[in-house]
């Protein structure tokens, strides 16, 4: 009896430190004409990228997790939707892009990365890996498909991209 409460408190705990870090929504915000804040619906309805065969590779080489197929929006729509504010077309080097996850786990994205480099049309917004919405990883998932170390930019909980000016 005694270990059956324990579990059951172990696992409320376990649920509610999830519950927290868990974002439903996204917010694109800083040097935008339009804040966004989307959650997985307002996503399906935009223009849905399906991929395969992402391995999340650490540091050390060794693949940490895999997804057979997902689904997400190319980080470059959701910041076209948003409107980057550009006082003339010389600024773009100095813009850059923050991805921010609820535990504080951050990547950094630069403008031309994004718009004037083909690893830009892999750096997406999923919100389903493996044909399910995803779970303990929090409802968004970022990822940087063309990245050798694609740990590194794999930001779980993500709930915010903040564009910014050096
Ligand atoms: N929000 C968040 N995302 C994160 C991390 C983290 O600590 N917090 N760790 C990163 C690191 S260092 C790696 S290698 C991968 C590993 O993915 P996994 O922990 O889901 O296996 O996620 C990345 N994404
Ligand atoms: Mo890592």
């Amino acid at each position: 009896m005694k270990k059956l409460l324990y579990t059951l408190l172990l696992s409320f705990i376990i649920h509610s430190i999830h519950a927290q870090s868990r974002s439903e929504s996204i917010t694109i915000l800083g040097n935008v004409e339009n804040s966004l804040n989307l959650t997985i619906k307002d996503l399906q309805q935009m223009n849905v990228v399906n991929g395969t065969d992402f391995k999340v590779v650490s540091t050390s080489g060794e693949v940490r997790k895999e997804f057979k197929t997902y689904k997400g929006v190319l980080l470059s729509e959701l910041l076209d939707k948003a409107k980057i504010v550009l006082q003339s077309p010389k600024e773009k080097g100095k813009i850059y892009f923050v991805a921010t996850a609820t535990d504080g786990y951050t990547a950094i994205f630069s403008y031309h990365e994004i718009f004037n480099n083909p690893a830009g049309d892999k750096v997406l917004v999923l919100f389903e890996e493996n044909g399910k919405e995803i779970d303990k990883d929090g409802a968004f998932v970022l990822i940087s498909a063309t990245d050798k170390i694609t740990g590194a930019r794999h930001v779980k909980w993500l709930k915010s991209i903040e564009v910014k000016k050096l």
